[in-house]
C-alpha cells in the first residue's frame, strides 16, 4: 500500500521522460561555519546530488539534502545513497513516464527514504522544465517572483554572539528571525531578541528538543508575540502538540511531524499546529509538497518553505515551490555563501536589501550548475546502466 496522498485537482506537466543514465554523486562539502540545533551540530555537509540524462539528451540535476546522522529524520547520507542506487533508480531507469509526477508515483509504494525520493524527483522536474522551456515556477503554477526570506540562527556560545549575528543579517535584509531553542536556551534568549529587534517577526524552533512531560517554557514564550514556535516536541507527539496548542495563543508550526501528506493533514485536523513548514526533502518530493500546499491552502493554513542547508541546486526547487500563493510566511533560504566555501551553482543566489530572493527563471533547477565544482567535492559516484 502506498502512503496516503491527499486528493488534489492539480494538473501536472505532461512531458515524456525516460532516464537513460542517472548518476548519484556523494559530495563532501566543507562548511565555513557550524550549525547547532537541539538535534546536534552540523560541522560538515555530505549531500547527495543526482545527475540524470533523458533519452533525448536533456540533463537534469537534483539534490537530496540528507544528514550524517538520523537526528532530524530517519534519512542519512548512507540510507539515501542505498535508496537511490539500489531501489529508486533501478526501478525507474529506462522506463517512459508521462511526466515527473508519474515518475514519482512509480516509487511512492516504497515507504520512507524521503530525501532520496525528493532528489530523484527534482532531477525529473528539471528535465521536464528544460524540455518545455519553462521555469519550474511556471510548472508549479507559482505567482510570486520574489520570496521574502528570514534567517535561521543556530544555538551560539553566548547571547551576545547571537545578537551580533542577527544584527548583521538584519542589516543584509533578512526579514524574519528564527532562533533555534532548546531547554536552557529559550526564554532569556528570546526575550533579548524580541527586545533588541522590535518590528521584525521573531520565532523559535525547538527541533523536537523538549519533553512533552515537562513543564516547558511555553507560557513565558507565549508572552513574546512570537510569529510561531516550530516543532517543540518529537515528531510523533501529535497529541501532546495539540494539547500545548490549546493552551497557548502563539501558533505552533509543524516540521519534523510533517513527514508525509497524510501525517500532516492528521496533525492539522487534531490541532497539533496552525502553520506548516514545507520542506520538499522531508516530505519525500515536490509532488507530495505540492499536495500539502494545496491542502493547506484549502484549509486556510499558512505554509512557508523551510530548508535543509541545501546548495544552490536544492534551493532552486525550494525557491520555485515557495512562489505558490499559499506560501504566505518568510522562507528559510539562507544563501549558500553563509555555509559553504563555494556554491555548486554559478552565479549563486543572494538576499536583496528588501529582504527577498528572486525566484530563478532559468529552466532546469533554476541556476547554472558548475559541474567542475560538483566533481571537485565528489567523494563517491555511481552510475546506472
Ligand atoms: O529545523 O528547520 C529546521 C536545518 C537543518 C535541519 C533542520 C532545520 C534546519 C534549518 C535550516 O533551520 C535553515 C536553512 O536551510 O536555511
Ligand atoms: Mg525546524
Amino acid at each position: 500500500m502506498s502512503a496516503t496522498t491527499l486528493a488534489t485537482a492539480r494538473a501536472t506537466p505532461q512531458v515524456s521522460i525516460r532516464l537513460t543514465s542517472v548518476e548519484v554523486l556523494a559530495l563532501d562539502l566543507p562548511m565555513i561555519t557550524t550549525f547547532q540545533t537541539a538535534h546536534g551540530t552540523t560541522t560538515r555537509k555530505r549531500t547527495i546530488i543526482v545527475r540524470a540524462e533523458d533519452a533525448e539528451g536533456v540533463l537534469g540535476w537534483g539534490e537530496a539534502p540528507a544528514s550524517d546522522l538520523p537526528l532530524y529524520s530517519a534519512d542519512t547520507y548512507e540510507s539515501t545513497w542505498y535508496a537511490l542506487t539500489r531501489l529508486l533508480v533501478p526501478l525507474i531507469g529506462g522506463r517512459t513516464f508521462a511526466g515527473p509526477a508519474e515518475l514519482a508515483a512509480a516509487y511512492s509504494k516504497y515507504q520512507g527514504y524521503n530525501m532520496a525520493k525528493h532528489g530523484l524527483e527534482c532531477a525529473a522536474w528539471a528535465i521536464a522544465s528544460s524540455k518545455l522551456g519553462k521555469p519550474l515556477r511556471e510548472l508549479f503554477g507559482g505567482s510570486k517572483t520574489t520570496i521574502p526570506t528570514g534567517e535561521s540562527f543556530g544555538i551560539k556560545p553566548t547571547v551576545a554572539a547571537l545578537l551580533e549575528e542577527i544584527e548583521e543579517r538584519v542589516a543584509q535584509g533578512f526579514c524574519r528571525i528564527k532562533v533555534k531553542i532548546e531547554p536552557g536556551w529559550d526564554v532569556d534568549v528570546l526575550r533579548e531578541v524580541v527586545t533588541a529587534f522590535p518590528g521584525i517577526p521573531v520565532m523559535g524552533d525547538g527541533n523536537t528538543g523538549y519533553d512533552p512531560g515537562m513543564r516547558g517554557p511555553w507560557l513565558e514564550l507565549d508572552q513574546f508575540g512570537l510569529l510561531m514556535i516550530e516543532q517543540p516536541f518529537p515528531g510523533d507527539a501529535i497529541l501532546e502538540l495539540a494539547a500545548l496548542q490549546s493552551r497557548i495563543d502563539t501558533p505552533l508550526c509543524l516540521d519534523e511531524t510533517a513527514l508525509t501528506p497524510g501525517l500532516t493533514a492528521t496533525a492539522l485536523k487534531l490541532g497539533a499546529g496552525r502553520i506548516v513548514n514545507i520542506k520538499p526533502g522531508r516530505l519525500g518530493g515536490l509532488t507530495p509538497s505540492l499536495a500539502v500546499h494545496d491542502y493547506c491552502r484549502n484549509l486556510g493554513v499558512p505554509v512557508w518553505c523551510g530548508g535543509l542547508l541545501e546548495t544552490g541546486i536544492g534551493r532552486g526547487f525550494n525557491l520555485a515551490i515557495a512562489s505558490l500563493p499559499g506560501f504566505t510566511l518568510p522562507a528559510d533560504m539562507s544563501p549558500a555563501r553563509l555555509f559553504y566555501a563555494e556554491d555548486l551553482v554559478d552565479p549563486t543566489f543572494d538576499i536583496r536589501r528588501d529582504g527577498t530572493i528572486p525566484v530563478p527563471d532559468l529552466p532546469g533547477c533554476g541556476f547554472e550548475v558548475d559541474e567542475r565544482r560538483v566533481r571537485k567535492y565528489q567523494a563517491e559516484s555511481w552510475r546506472s546502466g
